[in-house]
């Protein structure tokens, strides 16, 4: 197989639902959608989902452009392959840039998934039909905003809500949400902003009484220790988000005794390769693990719902419906949940076509290169 054509589209859409984390807040998120086309005619889609700006993970929306554009594309256009397994050896000379490559390794996935005539969660060895899915929520103004927040998505059947939580805003909107929904699956995510004090661990320990199911990336990426220390100390499972960019980083994580579940993002990793390996060593280790996200638009979304298909994954993803993110996605059809459960598409490839007319509509940058 041998890619001919290769395109970059960044799309803004507007966000249902302000989303504040710890380190960002957004209204609206730019995207950037690959397109991958082979000798044949066939096509693949992916997505670079990296926020705009270097607060998530060191990349941006510009520096994913780049790269893609300077190195991922290049490196992809003309060569011969016969399975996306391969992918990731094209570019392994590009330290870093996982965003950047995930989105490129995706589209080379659904192109060959779709040639193929099988679904991508079929073509990644996955067997489950549904997907259990959970919600994220933002950092809100007010504690009764998050609780009409919680309400809204309980309410539509979510199993499980994260709340994402920061110093000054984590014992109390959780002790007030735990109070409001006593048997509502829960968990937090501080996107390491904790430093690892005795005060701060201390904070972190006293989430202990309110039966969270994990509490997500407490400390900053490469603080492992700390990471180690309070899954130590606490009955809550410690699990790992931004600590985790390979194979390499989750092998670190397990010797320590760092990691109790672990958050997998195809995003985080650098593509669907090496995000099964890291699905299977942790499950070689009775890790569970679930999908995480990054607001993905509707291809991004497609992706990991098909990943979350592994049998692995056994906690729920953030692979909530596109309605709670975006009015009008950038597929049809959209994502869709029911009482928090999403169907595995059984068409190949993506199954959910791109809508190129919406797409378009709300392009702001394009560029196409050829072999
Ligand atoms: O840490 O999981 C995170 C969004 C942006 C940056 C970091 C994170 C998130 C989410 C969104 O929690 C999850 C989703 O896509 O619903
Ligand atoms: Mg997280």
């Amino acid at each position: 197989l041998r890619i001919t054509e290769a395109s970059l589209h960044l799309v803004r859409l507007p966000l249902v639902h302000r989303f504040q984390t710890s380190s960002h807040r957004k209204s609206h998120l730019d995207h950037i959608l690959v397109r991958l086309v082979d000798e044949s005619g066939a096509e693949g889609w992916g997505e670079i989902a990296s926020p705009s700006d270097p607060f998530y993970s060191p990349e941006t929306v510009e520096s994913c452009w780049h790269i893609a554009e300077r190195y991922l594309l290049p490196a992809v256009l003309g060569a011969q392959w016969s399975h996306p397994g391969e992918l990731p050896l094209l570019w392994r000379k590009v330290r870093g840039n996982r965003f950047a490559a995930a989105g490129v390794d995706a589209a080379g996935w659904v192109l060959w998934a779709q040639r193929e005539g099988v679904p991508l969660a079929r073509a990644l060895g996955g067997d489950r039909t549904e997907v259990v899915a959970g919600v994220s929520l933002g950092i809100e103004p007010t504690i009764d905003e998050l609780l009409a927040q919680v309400h809204r998505q309980a309410d539509a059947g979510y199993p499980r809500v994260k709340l994402k939580i920061a110093p000054g805003w984590d014992l109390e909107p959780v002790r007030e949400v735990r109070r409001a929904f006593p048997d509502l699956s829960l968990h937090v995510d501080a996107n390491g902003i904790y430093g690892g004090t005795a005060a701060e661990m201390d904070t972190l320990r006293a989430l202990d009484g309110f039966g969270l199911d994990m509490i997500e990336q407490p400390f900053a990426p490469r603080d492992l220790l700390s990471h180690a220390e309070l899954q130590r100390t606490t009955e809550t499972p410690v699990c790992l988000d931004e600590s985790v960019d390979t194979v390499a980083d989750l092998r670190t994580a397990l010797a320590l005794g760092a990691v109790g579940v672990l958050n997998i993002k195809v995003s985080r990793m650098g593509g669907l390769t090496p995000a099964m390996a890291a699905h299977d060593l942790a499950r070689e280790n009775g890790v569970p693990v679930w999908c995480g996200g990054m607001h993905e638009f509707g291809v991004g979304r497609a992706v990991n719902v098909a990943l979350s298909s592994l049998p692995g994954f056994v906690l729920p993803s953030d692979v909530s419906a596109s309605a709670k993110y975006y009015a009008q996605d950038i597929v049809a059809p959209p994502v869709t949940a029911d009482s928090g459960v999403v169907q595995v598409p059984t068409a190949p490839g993506l199954g959910h076509r791109v809508d190129t007319d919406f797409l378009a509509a709300n392009r702001l940058r394009e560029t196409t290169l050829r072999a």
